[in-house]
């Protein structure tokens, strides 16, 4: 059986994405419709070596599609997952509108799939922010066998997850440095070329940020268990995709390191670096659809404790592919 699809914010960096992804995983797609805003409507993208034109979202009609991945900002999806849900269009959101709401559920396919089946309640499916899901894939199975007490995590975030402006401004910021010319600062406070920015996000009134209150909310709504502890710390840094992550786990139960290694080398979506190998963002991740994991060893400071390096493409698993994989189990499991 094939499925019409639609993608608001197709001509984002994540959109983009959506429609690669759809094509290099052979999902079943009878018809693709790409919307945007009228800015970019008539705009021209390739799938599936057919040139497809962008519309204007205003003018769509939902009722000619049964699944919609929306990646246009919260705001997009605030207005228009309602309308869309309406017409009985599954909605995979990749934004924070409806994450948090308890009749919304928020899925990693490798984490808790079963949470897809309460798509039922409001034809949404919530897409996790991109560092909660890389961390989560690498710490389930970790949560499986000893139980999360507490996690330590600073993160190593590139611009493309503040999409296109991002991008843009670390290309545009690296050239005039590098040519002697002066800076403007848009998308970031603080020049994002050759530094790094702990600040991602809005500040939020306890003085942690919003990415960082997301991996606190995420991390306990997805492994179901609101005693989990998390403790983050976000910050930007100049490369253009792939998040790294330096992760630091307590359990309850003491870890066996070479147990908790084969655990994860057994487990699907995770690619384990051994050893002193390890992955970077650029020479590893990007372009990929799983996570990596490396420089696993056992906290010397603590006794039920265990570090980790990961990393993935941030636009790929932690965006357009983890809710690809989540239209593939909706498709294979319940429509
Ligand atoms: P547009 O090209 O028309 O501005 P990114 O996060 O990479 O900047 O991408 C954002 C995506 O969301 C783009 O495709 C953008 O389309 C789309 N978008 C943003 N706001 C709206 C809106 N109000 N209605 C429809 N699409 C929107
Ligand atoms: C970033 N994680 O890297 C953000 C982007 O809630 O989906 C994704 C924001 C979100 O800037």
């Amino acid at each position: 059986q094939e499925y019409d699809i639609a993608i608001l914010g197709a001509t984002g960096a994540v959109g983009e994405a959506m429609v690669e992804v759809l094509e290099a995983r052979n999902f079943p797609v009878r018809n693709l419709y790409l919307l945007a805003s009228d800015r970019s409507a008539g705009k021209v993208l390739r799938f599936k070596g057919k040139s497809t034109r962008v519309r204007d979202v205003e003018d769509f009609d939902w009722s000619q599609v049964q699944i919609a991945l929306f990646s246009a900002g919260a705001e997009a999806s605030r207005h228009w997952a309602p309308i869309a849900a309406e017409q009985g269009v599954v909605v995979i959101d990749n934004t924070s509108e409806f994450r948090y709401e308890y009749d919304v559920p928020l899925v990693i396919p490798e984490v808790n799939p079963e949470a897809i089946a309460d798509y039922r309640n409001r034809n949404i499916i919530a897409n996790p922010n991109c560092s909660t899901i890389q961390m989560l894939v690498a710490l389930k199975p970790i949560q499986d066998a000893y139980g999360i007490d507490r996690i330590n995590v600073a993160t190593y975030q590139s611009v493309s997850g503040s999409g296109r402006k991002g991008i843009d401004e670390l290309a545009g910021q690296t050239a005039k440095l590098l040519n002697g010319l002066p800076i403007e600062t848009k998308a970031y406070d603080k020049q994002i070329a050759f530094n790094c920015i702990p600040q991602i996000d809005e500040f939020m009134d306890n003085g942690y940020t919003k990415e960082e209150m997301k991996m606190v909310w995420e991390t306990q709504k997805i492994l179901g268990d609101a005693s989990i502890r998390v403790n983050p710390t976000c910050v930007r840094v100049s490369s253009f995709f792939g998040h790294g992550e330096a992760v630091h786990v307590e359990t309850h139960q003491p870890i066996v390191l070479e147990e908790a290694i084969n655990l994860l080398e057994n487990t699907d979506g995770i690619e384990v670096f051994p050893g002193n190998e390890y992955p970077t963002q650029v020479t590893d991740a990007v372009g990929k659809d799983h996570v990596m994991v490396g420089r696993i060893r056992e906290d010397i400071s603590h006794p039920c404790g265990l570090n980790m390096w990961i990393v993935a493409d941030n636009v790929r698993k932690g965006a357009a592919t983890n809710s690809v994989q989540i239209a593939e189990k909706l498709i294979a499991d319940y429509l």
